[in-house]
């Protein structure tokens, strides 16, 4: 089973329902039934094939969110056409590596694209979709079929893409609509970016496997926040921690008219601190549900529906996922100490796009390696305790510190650079650089540079310049020692 198959019970047996809102600039409310959306996404397959795409070609789109987004994700899916998604927020030197290595044969944009590859005009693909037929043309595709290459930057500061297949999102998509009880009654608002595999693999798919009404956003904006919960009255939403810090803005007795119509907030992508859980349901009289998931293996852990919603906690495997605690030899570790957390199941990606020594590194015994620490409860709850890496996670935002120090050390008056995580309350973590000068370095226009090369959860929030980086005998910078890095 293909996951167009596993959307049919929604484009062919609600044909007539109402499918998707989105509201316009100018204010209007737009509506679209799942029959509108299963003929947009056939016109534009056509249109696709017409062009010259063929099963197997990638397809990248960067695009914030938008309605013809989902049209051009589901043409893909109905042709075999790999979708590649692209950070808006990344800049020409990010977008060029994603470019490079996914070797996309069309890139559809709708304003400017920060690279010289010839992008295809969104509004006019569209318009020329409306000559295409609005049949179902059939691709045989099966379940292990790839779906979409979704790319991570890793450890050594290179873009990573992530190969996901029909089947890794299909099991994905119905293990959450069982655990988070979604049905068709469900209202979803989605704000996540369609171009991360929170908003893509859990938004988009729950809402179509589901058959639910869904809003969707161009992005999540705190300040209209109030407005569009109470505008829309959703049952469901799906949040990264920031999203919650930012929901705690909103007048109590709003938040309780909110928390009144609501049915669940999930909360992923980041760990949630236990004082914004704790804040959130004293204010809109919700427990977040929180779960855990990486964009190789989509989610694994899942706080119970019903049941105990274990602060500080990510829950329990999910139905189909295996899950393994090791120490640093491989050995289990008992309940109560700390592992590095391992996964296996249908969920976990086929591998790294043209990168086999990065996949074959990144399994043992056929488990997935997280990279993250976890331990668990005598009762099942799994706690995540740190990573393994030096990652920072910004807002929601994967940022490895390697990729910014490298940039960092290409500008002429820095010879050598170390980034570390400093906590926000807002945000998490945001990095932070330290900088040994070859010659002076001004603070004001190091952020400017960085603004132009890097997107902006990446642009490190202070520059210190220090005379030397604490290293260890080895000549490994020792990041614990510089101040910010609090974990
Ligand atoms: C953030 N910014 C955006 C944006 N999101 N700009 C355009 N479109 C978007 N979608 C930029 C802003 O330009 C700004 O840059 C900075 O981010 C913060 O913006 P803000 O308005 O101050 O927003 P804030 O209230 O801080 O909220 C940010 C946020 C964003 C929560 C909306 O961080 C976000 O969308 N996070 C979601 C990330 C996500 O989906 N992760 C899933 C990864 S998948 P400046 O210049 O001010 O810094 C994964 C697997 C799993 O991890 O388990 O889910």
């Amino acid at each position: 089973m293909n996951l167009i198959d596993l959307f049919d019970a929604s484009f062919a047996g609600r044909r007539d329902v109402i499918a998707l809102e989105w509201r316009e600039a100018n204010s209007t409310l737009k509506t679209w039934t799942f029959g509108d959306i299963d003929a947009s996404s056939n016109r534009l397959a056509h249109l696709l094939t017409k062009r010259g795409l063929r099963q197997g070609d990638r397809m990248a789109v960067y695009l914030a969110n938008r309605v013809e987004l989902i049209d051009l994700y589901l043409a893909c899916l109905k042709t075999g056409i790999l979708f590649v998604p692209i950070n808006v927020l990344y800049r020409e030197r990010e977008v060029s590596h994603v470019v490079r290595d996914a070797e996309p044969k069309a890139v559809v944009a709708a304003g400017d694209f920060p690279h010289a590859f010839p992008a295809w005009h969104c509004e006019d693909l569209i318009r020329e979709s409306i000559n295409c037929s609005s049949d179902r043309s059939r691709c045989p595709l099966d379940g292990d079929a790839p779906a979409a290459l979704v790319y991570t930057s890793g450890t050594t500061g290179t873009f990573k893409g992530a190969l996901l297949t029909h089947n890794n999102f299909a099991s994905n998509a119905l293990n959450l609509l069982g655990a988070w009880q979604i049905t068709e009654a469900d209202r979803l608002l989605l704000s996540l970016p369609l171009f991360h595999v929170h908003g893509l693999g859990n938004g988009l798919h729950c809402w179509l496997a589901s058959g639910c009404r869904m809003r969707l956003q161009e992005r999540f904006e705190s300040s209209k926040a109030a407005e569009t919960l109470l505008d829309f009255r959703p049952t469901l939403f799906f949040g990264v921690p920031t999203i919650y810090v930012r929901l705690l803005e909103i007048a109590q007795e709003t938040a309780r008219t909110i928390g009144q119509f609501m049915r669940l907030f999930v909360c992923g992508s980041a760990p949630l601190p236990v004082h914004v859980l704790d804040a959130f349901r004293e204010h809109f009289g919700h427990t977040i549900l929180e779960r855990y998931g990486m964009t190789e293996t989509l989610m694994n852990l899942s706080n119970p529906c019903i049941g105990e919603r274990r602060p500080g906690s990510a829950g329990m495997p999910l139905p189909g996922v295996s899950v393994r605690l090791l120490d640093s030899d491989g050995n289990p570790v008992l309940d109560g100490q700390t592992g590095e957390l391992y996964v296996r199941g249908p969920n976990v990606f086929r591998g790294y796009w043209k990168n086999e020594q990065a996949t074959e590194q990144a399994f043992v015994d056929g488990y997935f390696r997280t990279g993250d620490l976890a331990a668990r409860s005598t009762d099942g709850y799994y706690t995540l305790q740190g990573r393994r890496s030096d990652l920072i996670i910004s807002g929601g935002f994967n940022v490895y510190p390697r990729e910014i120090e490298e940039f960092l050390t290409e500008q002429p008056e820095v010879a050598e650079a170390a980034v570390v995580g400093a906590p926000d309350r807002v945000r998490g973590e945001v990095p932070v650089a330290y900088v040994v000068a070859r010659s002076t370095v001004d603070p004001v226009q190091m952020e400017q540079r960085c603004r132009k090369g890097l997107a902006s959860f990446k642009v490190p929030r202070a520059f210190h310049v220090v005379e030397s980086l604490p290293r260890n005998a080895l000549g490994k910078i020792q990041k614990h020692l510089l101040s910010g890095f609090n974990r």
